[in-house]
């Protein structure tokens, strides 16, 4: 999403933290990607005011109750959803999603690509620890094989899938890829991410200590590298290859970025107009209809 016209505020970080103490078990990798965002939010001078952060069912998606923001626990899976209609109603905020692997991938999964095809200008986070940590360790679609978690207790059938190229194919703007390990990496590409006018997707692995006791941090130390300088972020091709992990480690950085694609909120806004603003096409019309 674009944080450009926003109103802008200068606070230190910690003071993105609401009052509601961070719940996750200790040396979860989300504490890492939270701190990421309080930064990210800092550095951006996002007015909390003006911020909305989204989410599903999850660890992960009890991030709203820890930054200081409006915002929206959702169903389960729903959270891209809600956040499309929020960011429609609502182009003058910033939306953030912070979401699972579950939540994003598996009961979300049909959501993920229309957000990213319809350009929606929204942040959208991903905590990727493979698992689906909220209740109590079940294989997800990041998982790997080798994982033993409760519904796949001699290992799992399934190859697991690739966010970051899956976003790419269906048309993000922006795609991202950090670890939780790196609090600085994810902030900067936070940073990015929310200052970029579309759909920014970024997907950030997370050690599950607690349930998935393959993809520890010391894996995904080892599983990120990051992208080399002379990368080209507006070569879809380039990305994609990254992407691909053909070297077999997962790439850590900006893969890829494309400025100037119209986002849904700009489509609809040229739609009223060339309906002439008739009020069953005018978005907050409609919506005031609604409201008590
Ligand atoms: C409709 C519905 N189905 C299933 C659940 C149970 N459930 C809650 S959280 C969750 C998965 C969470 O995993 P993920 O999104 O990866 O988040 P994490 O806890 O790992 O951060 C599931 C299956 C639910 N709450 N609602
Ligand atoms: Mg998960």
């Amino acid at each position: 999403m674009s944080t450009a016209a926003l109103n802008k505020v200068q606070m230190p970080f910690k003071d993105y933290k609401s009052e509601v103490p961070v719940v996750w078990c200790p040396g979860c990798g989300h504490h890492g990607i939270l701190n990421g965002l309080y930064r990210a939010l800092a550095d951006a001078g996002v007015d909390p005011t003006c911020l909305v952060n989204v989410s599903g069912i999850g660890c992960s998606s009890r991030t709203p109750y820890f930054v200081k923001s409006y915002k929206m626990h959702t169903l389960h899976g729903r959270a891209g959803a809600v956040a499309t209609g929020v960011q429609l109603a609502r182009p003058d905020l910033a939306v953030v999603v912070t979401g699972g692997d579950g939540d994003g991938f598996s009961i979300g999964g049909g959501h993920m690509p229309h957000m990213a095809r319809k350009n929606v200008n929204l942040t959208y986070i991903l905590y990727d620890n493979g698992i689906y940590g909220l209740t109590k360790g079940q294989y997800s679609p990041t998982s790997r094989p080798e994982l033993k978690a409760y519904t796949t207790p001699y290992g799992g059938p399934d190859e697991p899938m690739n966010p970051c190229l899956y976003m790419l194919t269906y048309g993000a703007t922006f795609v991202a890829q950090a670890f939780a390990g790196k609090p600085k990496i994810c902030a900067d590409l936070i940073k990015q991410a929310l200052e970029h006018k579309g759909f920014s997707y970024v997907n950030i692995f997370s050690q599950c200590p607690s349930f998935n006791k393959i993809d520890t941090i010391e894996f995904y130390r080892d599983l990120v590298e990051e992208i080399p300088a002379g990368h080209d972020v507006t070569d879809i091709g380039a990305a994609m290859a990254l992407a691909r992990r053909p070297n077999g480690k997962a790439p850590m950085g900006l893969l890829y970025k494309e400025e100037g694609k119209p986002t849904l909120d700009e489509k609809m806004a040229g739609l009223v107009q060339k309906l002439g603003g008739h009020p069953d096409y005018d978005m907050k019309k409609v919506i005031n209809l609604f409201r008590p």
